[in-house]
């Protein structure tokens, strides 16, 4: 097995290519329990522009994984002490940390069902020894390539549904998304016959503070407002800006008489805020999902507005349930 530089040099005589440029950087990781065909690796790597760490046990590799990054993780499949690299991809693939990591797999040539175990276990490519390097290379410089387009395309994918789900200014759910999960909260609360709750709270006065203050300190107040609520919510309290000065709060398992406690708690903080130092309050209207017959968003949520308006109407800084 450690003729196979030189056999891979002979061959790589007899396919002579032209030189073709790859746009490569970072770490790779090789398990390899043969020290020379690892030498040999790390020389053709770092022409392609990669650094090499060498492992020569499954344990050795999972202690480099644990401490460094790697663009790519190269393994050999037979292995000294009975482990294999195919037990190695395995262990890759069940850990999630390593879920976009390319795997290739360096099998000798005629193990046809060790190829095929690999790409089983999760390898996404192998290639033979002895390795050609234009091969190695091209074969390298795809699943790199292909992996950078994922991880591009999974940043695309969140920085839209960032948008979509989310309020631009506060940074809150938005209207679309709440009412969406509010639609299949309250299905499965009539269901299972659970408590839910629909908190409106609206900003007093808020057309004064832009009048007087401007319309970007009125921005300022309304994220700091924005800010304050949250951090009163849990992950499992679902806050939303609904409309201009107008929040949503949905909370799952909540009766109307802890619903009216979490309002109140609410709105004493929102006067204690005094957020650009203005003086700011809330209104609060609460409905509940009533437990004698099935009911929907649209009419819980109506319930609340109108308590919030008999609010607004017996002088505003209040809770009505
Ligand atoms: P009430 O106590 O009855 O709720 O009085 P209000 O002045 O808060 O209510 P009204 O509905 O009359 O006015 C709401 C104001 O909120 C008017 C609108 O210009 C302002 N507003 C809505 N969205 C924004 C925003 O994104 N930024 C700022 N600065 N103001 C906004
Ligand atoms: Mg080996
Ligand atoms: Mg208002
Ligand atoms: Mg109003
Ligand atoms: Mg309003």
């Amino acid at each position: 097995k450690d003729d196979l530089p030189r056999l891979e040099e002979s061959l790589h005589a007899l396919i002579p290519l032209g030189p073709f440029r790859y746009n490569i950087s970072g770490k790779a990781l090789y398990l390899e329990d043969s020290l020379t065909v690892a030498k040999a690796t790390d020389a053709k790597l770092k022409r392609l522009g990669l650094q090499m760490d060498h492992a020569f046990s499954i344990q050795q590799a999972l202690q480099l994984l644990d401490n460094n990054k790697y663009e790519l993780i190269m393994t050999d499949i037979v292995l000294q002490d009975n482990e294999t690299g195919i037990d190695f991809i395995q262990r890759l693939r069940a850990d999630n940390r390593f879920a976009q990591t390319p795997i290739l797999a360096v099998t000798s040539l005629e193990s046809v069902h060790r190829r095929i175990q690999a790409l089983q276990s999760g390898a996404n490519d192998y290639i033979s020894k002895p390795v050609l390097d234009e091969e190695l290379f091209a074969r390298i410089n795809n699943l790199i390539s292909a992996t950078r387009l994922i991880e591009q395309l999974t940043r695309e994918r969140q920085r839209l549904l960032e948008l979509a789900t989310k309020d631009h200014l506060t940074g809150l759910y938005n209207r679309h998304f709440l009412t969406e999960l509010a639609k299949r909260r309250f299905a499965e609360a009539n269901r299972q016959q659970q408590a839910l709750a629909v908190l409106v709270l609206d900003i007093d006065h808020f057309k004064q503070i832009n009048d007087q203050f401007g319309h970007q300190t009125g921005d300022k107040v309304l994220k700091r407002v924005a800010t304050a609520l949250q951090a009163q919510c849990t992950t499992e309290q679902y806050l939303a800006r609904f409309g201009g000065e107008e929040f949503v709060l949905l909370l799952p398992d909540c009766n109307l008489s802890t619903a009216h406690d979490k309002a109140q708690q609410l709105c004493q903080a929102l006067q204690q805020l005094q957020p650009e130092g203005i003086n700011t309050s809330v209104s609060i209207g609460v409905a509940c999902l009533s437990t004698a017959r099935e009911e929907y968003f649209d009419e819980v949520f109506a319930r609340a507005d109108k308590a919030l308006y008999q609010a607004k109407q017996q002088g505003r800084n209040q809770v009505i349930a």
